[in-house]
C-alpha cells in the first residue's frame, strides 16, 4: 500500500486490503493480528473479508473495478457509491435487515461494512432444501420498509426529484434494459444462452410471439420511465442472505428510481427457480410446499401490508379508491416482471446455478419450458391475479400439461 498513489484507483488484492485497512482505516486495534481471504463470487465486484486473529472481530471491504470482474468490459464505477448510499438508506429504513456501512472510500471505490457471515446466501440455502418459515414475513417487511417511504406519496416532491437525479444509474440499468427486458425476445447481440434442443421452443414462444412482445415492451417501458421509488434494483436470492434470525439484503448497486413491481417481482421470481428445480429433480414435498405457500404468502403479504401503509396518507386525492387502484397495478407489475426475471434468466447469458447444477437433460428441458410458459402466463395474466394462491395454482396447472 505504502507506495501506491493515493489519488488514483487501484485493485486490492488479499495483500494489499490488509495494508489498506491497517493504514487507511481505523477499525482494528493497531497491535491486531489481521488475516484477509477473497469472499466473492459474483460476475461484477470483489469482496473481501478481514478478521483479527486474537478477537475475532471482522469486516468486509467490497471494491468496484473500472471493468468487469468476469468480461472485463468497462462498467461505471460510480455504481459504487449509488451501492454504498442504498445500503445506508436501506439500514435505516429496514431497521438493520442490512448490513451496516463502516466507511466509504471513493477513490479506492471500496465499501467497509458489517462482516454478514453469520448469515448465508438465500440461493445456496435453497438448493440445499433448506426451509426458513419466516422467509415471506422478513422479506415482506424488508420491501414494504424501503419502498413506499421513497416515493412521493411518502417523501417530499422536492426532495424526491433530488433523490430521482442523485441516484440515475445508466450504466447498470442498460444492462437490465438488455438482458431483462429485450434480449430474451429479440437477441440482437447473439448472446443468449439455450439448451440444446430447445431452440425451436424459444423461437415459438419468446421470439415470435408478437402479443407477448408488446406486453413485454410495456413493462420495459415502465422499468425506464416510471421513477416511482428508490428499488434494489437486483432483489434475487443471491443478493439475500438468510438464517434462523432473519435476513440481510445486499448489492444494491442496480439501484435507481424505478418501479416497486421490479423489487417485488424479482424476488417472485426467483423462488420459481428453486420451485422447478425441486418439482423436477430432487422432489423434497415438505420444501416444495413451503416454497409454494411462501410466493402465495409473499403476494398477498404485500398487497395487504401496501394497502394498509396507505391507509396513512392524508392527502385529499390520496383516498381510499386511490390506493386500491394504486395497490392493484403495482402486484400487476410485480407480476409481470416476476414473469421477465423468469424468462431472462432461463434464456440469457445470467443464468442461476440451481437450475443448472444436475445432469438430468431430460429434466433440464421440461424445467425451462415450465418456467418460459410461466414467465408468459404472469406477464401476459398479470393484472387478472387477485391472491397469491392463484399463481401457485397456475404454476401447477402448466407444470402438468408438460407431464402428459
Ligand atoms: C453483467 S451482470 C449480469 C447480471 O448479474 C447481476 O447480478 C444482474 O442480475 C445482471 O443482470
Ligand atoms: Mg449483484
Amino acid at each position: 500500500m505504502g507506495e501506491k498513489n493515493d489519488t488514483e484507483h487501484f485493485l486490492l488484492d488479499k495483500d494489499s486490503v490488509l495494508s489498506y485497512v491497517r493504514e487507511k482505516q481505523h477499525f482494528f486495534d493497531k497491535e491486531a493480528k489481521l488475516h484477509a481471504r477473497e469472499i466473492g463470487d459474483g460476475n461484477i465486484n470483489y469482496v473481501f473479508q478481514i478478521w483479527d486473529e486474537k478477537t475475532g472481530k471482522s469486516l468486509v471491504i467490497k471494491q468496484a473495478d473500472s471493468l468487469l470482474r468476469s468480461s472485463k468490459r468497462p462498467l461505471d464505477l460510480n455504481r459504487s457509491k449509488i451501492e454504498a448510499e442504498v445500503l445506508k438508506i436501506q439500514r435505516k429504513l429496514s431497521k438493520n435487515q442490512v448490513p451496516e456501512v463502516f466507511f466509504y472510500d471513493d477513490i479506492l471505490c471500496a465499501i467497509g461494512m458489517e462482516d454478514i457471515s453469520a448469515y448465508r446466501n438465500m440461493r445456496k440455502e435453497l438448493k440445499e432444501g433448506k426451509i426458513f418459515p419466516s422467509f415471506s414475513k422478513e422479506i415482506t417487511v424488508f420491501l414494504r420498509k424501503t419502498l413506499l417511504p421513497m416515493t412521493d406519496l411518502f417523501l417530499d416532491r422536492a426532495e424526491k426529484k433530488k433523490m430521482v437525479k442523485e441516484f440515475m444509474n445508466p450504466e447498470l440499468c442498460d444492462i437490465s434494459e438488455d438482458l431483462v427486458f429485450t434480449e430474451p425476445y429479440y437477441d440482437y447481440k447473439k448472446r443468449n444462452v439455450l439448451t440444446e434442443g430447445m431452440e425451436d421452443f424459444v423461437k415459438k414462444k419468446l421470439y415470435e410471439d408478437e402479443e407477448l412482445k408488446a406486453e413485454v415492451g410495456s413493462l420495459r417501458n415502465l422499468f425506464m420511465n416510471k421513477a416511482e421509488t428508490l428499488i434494489h434494483g437486483d432483489l434475487h436470492t443471491g443478493s439475500i442472505f438468510i438464517n434462523e434470525n432473519g435476513i440481510k439484503i445486499i448489492d444494491p448497486e442496480f439501484a435507481f428510481y424505478g418501479p416497486m413491481g421490479y423489487d417485488i417481482g424479482n424476488v417472485i421470481g426467483n423462488l420459481f427457480f428453486s420451485l422447478a428445480r425441486d418439482v423436477f429433480i430432487d422432489s423434497r414435498k415438505e420444501f416444495v410446499s413451503w416454497l409454494k405457500e411462501t410466493i402465495a404468502n409473499l403476494f398477498d403479504g404485500m398487497k395487504t401490508g401496501l394497502m394498509e401503509d396507505l391507509s396513512f396518507l392524508a392527502f385529499p386525492l390520496y383516498n381510499s379508491i386511490f390506493q386500491e387502484k394504486y395497490v392493484d397495478s403495482v402486484m400487476s407489475e410485480s407480476l409481470g416482471f416476476a414473469g421477465t426475471e423468469i424468462i431472462r434468466r432461463v434464456v440469457g447469458d445470467a443464468k442461476v446455478s440451481e437450475m443448472y447444477e444436475h445432469s438430468d437433460l431430460f429434466a433440464q428441458k421440461k424445467m425451462e419450458k415450465i418456467l418460459i410458459e410461466m414467465g408468459i402466463f404472469l406477464i401476459k395474466n398479470r393484472g387478472e391475479m387477485r391472491e397469491g394462491r392463484e399463481v401457485i395454482e397456475a404454476f401447477e396447472t402448466i407444470c402438468l400439461q408438460f407431464c402428459f
